[in-house]
């Protein structure tokens, strides 16, 4: 017979963000509030996602267009910015910006009282969605500098990551999974179906020190720096021990699973692209916010990703992500 001291309790998401605002008693609710709209959008995007196959001719395919990358632009794509733009417009959020959009949108002009800036790319890997492939949505939450005029539109959006006061993603795979934090460490909320809510499903994730999976483009390896490709030769030597590669080609799906599992992640500067290829502000920052908060790292080769000053909103840099003690493997390598 089975003994619990304690009931098995359910908590969703909504319940858990209440309890960590409870902790702050100068918290208003607003930033719950905030959180309930993107948590609303990758429900219904979601859904769409999960469509996608039966609704072929609305929601998958190409639109014909490119965005402001340069990328031709999904019709999910489109779905999924529209989705999170009208999910938040009804929020506190003063600024918009996405990875799909050449200008923020602002959705109230010369005010304080949307103090909050999200920044989000709303269907990462999207090449991947005509074959089934996980994709995801990531989010960064930052808050409008009171040391700038209100129309300073780019100061307030472009801070450093460890200005973010919330990050996290979905993952649209075999089952919908969501990833937050709020600088107080990772929580991991399951999409229960059957009820329509995020369930917790790990708190306080942390990531492997250490992890025998390195997931990189290797096709592009003889661009990499010279010393990203040392690395790539070390990895299959005796003295590494035994890595395997793995590479889905969609960032949420590769760092979801370097986050469980640990791990490495690594998109260096190649040839084609000198600066690297992720987006600062939609991809590193909050992935690496979610690193560092479960024990792991981020470095774009040179500094720690967090600490890096934007200057432009769609910048791209080189990263490596993931367990400590792997990231600092690539770097001695790199900067050694
Ligand atoms: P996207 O935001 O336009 O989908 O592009 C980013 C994607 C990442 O999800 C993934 O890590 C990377 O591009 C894959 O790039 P590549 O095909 O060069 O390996
Ligand atoms: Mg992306």
């Amino acid at each position: 017979m089975r003994t619990t001291s304690e009931p098995t309790s359910i908590v969703t998401l909504q319940q858990h963000i209440i309890e960590q605002q409870r902790e702050h008693p100068t918290a208003t609710g607003e930033f719950s509030w905030l959180l309930s709209g993107i948590t609303l959008a990758t429900e219904i995007i979601q859904a769409q996602v999960r469509r996608a196959g039966l609704l072929s001719a609305a929601v998958l395919g190409e639109t014909g267009t490119r965005n402001v990358q340069g990328e031709m632009v999904q019709k999910l794509d489109v779905i999924a910015n529209k989705t999170i733009c009208s999910c938040l417009g009804y929020r506190n959020v003063g600024i918009m910006v996405s990875e799909e959009d050449d200008e923020p949108t602002i959705v109230k002009e010369g005010t304080r009282t949307r103090k909050y800036i999200v920044l989000f790319d709303p269907l990462d890997g999207s090449s991947n969605i005509d074959v089934n492939v996980s994709i995801g949505t990531i989010f960064s939450i930052l808050q409008r500098r009171d040391d700038v005029k209100d129309d300073d539109v780019m100061a307030h959006i472009l801070q450093p990551g460890c200005q973010q006061l919330a990050a996290g993603y979905v993952v649209y795979g075999s089952s919908t999974v969501l990833a937050y934090t709020t600088g107080e460490g990772v929580h991991m909320f399951t999409l229960d179906p059957s009820i329509g809510a995020y369930v917790l499903s790990r708190e306080n994730v942390r990531m492997p020190h250490t992890g025998k999976e390195y997931s990189v483009n290797e096709a592009y390896r003889d661009t990499f720096p010279d010393a990203i490709q040392r690395y790539l030769q070390w990895v299959k030597t005796a003295e590494a021990g035994k890595y395997s590669m793995r590479y889905i080609g969609s960032f949420v799906a590769d760092f979801h699973r370097t986050l469980l599992r640990g791990g490495v992640f690594l998109y260096p500067p190649t040839k084609s692209a000198p600066g690297g290829k992720l987006r600062l502000m939609y991809e590193a920052n909050p992935m690496a916010f979610l690193a560092e908060q479960a024990g792991g790292a981020a470095t774009d080769g040179k500094q720690r990703i967090l600490d890096k000053a934007p200057k432009a909103l769609h910048e791209r840099t080189p990263l490596v992500i993931g367990s400590k003690a792997e990231v600092d493997r690539v770097l001695s390598f790199w900067q050694g």
